[in-house]
């Protein structure tokens, strides 16, 4: 009789055990499920962030990102003594690309690239601001010397910590620029 309750207990334990087990068993499939949907989320960030990403610190003025240290495409890098960082790249092909990301907290900001152009045609191309496209050029006709893109202002206004993708190509999908300039730095700068 003992040895019957002990294995009724047991069986109900196990009874027990295996009814109160699915739900303990779902929550933990949800639980885990939540971790999966956390742990996928962080690692679309950390692929997303595969693409080189730059701060622009809360106190700062300006930030200068030098192009060569982009991720770059078909892009030739080349070492410049009056360049910053003491190199410059060449948007030499029609497939060349530079990209980063940009993380821009609220404010307004003024882009610029600094640029040397060759010719008057090998000077224009395009900066990319997410998808929007920019046209940039220097003084015209160009220095053939290093000069910012003072023509071609880019203003951006941003309301909360935004993270835009810069990227520097030399056409639009609406309009032809050149190839042949050589690109040193963009520079955002907080009005
Ligand atoms: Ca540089």
């Amino acid at each position: 009789m003992k040895k019957h309750m002990i294995i009724l207990s047991v069986l109900g334990g196990f009874i027990l055990f295996s009814c109160v087990s699915p739900p303990a068993s779902s929550s933990a499939t949800d639980t885990s499920g939540d971790k999966s949907n956390e742990s996928q989320n962080s690692f679309q960030e950390s692929s997303q962030h595969k693409m080189k990403t730059v701060v622009f610190s809360e106190n700062s003025k300006e930030l200068k990102i030098e192009v060569e240290l982009m991720g770059l495409t078909d892009i030739t890098v080349l070492e410049d003594v009056k360049a910053s960082g003491g190199k410059a790249v060449r948007l030499e092909k029609e497939t060349s690309l530079a990209t980063i990301n940009v993380i821009l907290p609220s404010g307004s900001y003024t882009v610029l690239v600094n640029e040397k152009a060759p010719s008057p045609s090998q000077d224009a191309f395009y900066v990319f601001l997410d998808e929007r496209p920019y046209r940039c050029y220097p003084s015209d006709p160009p220095l053939g010397d290093w000069e910012l893109t003072k023509r071609t202002p880019i203003n951006l206004i941003v309301s909360e910590t935004t993270t835009i993708t810069l990227s520097i190509q030399p056409h639009s999908p609406a309009k032809k620029g050149e190839t042949g300039m050589l690109l040193d730095y963009v520079l955002f700068i907080k009005d």
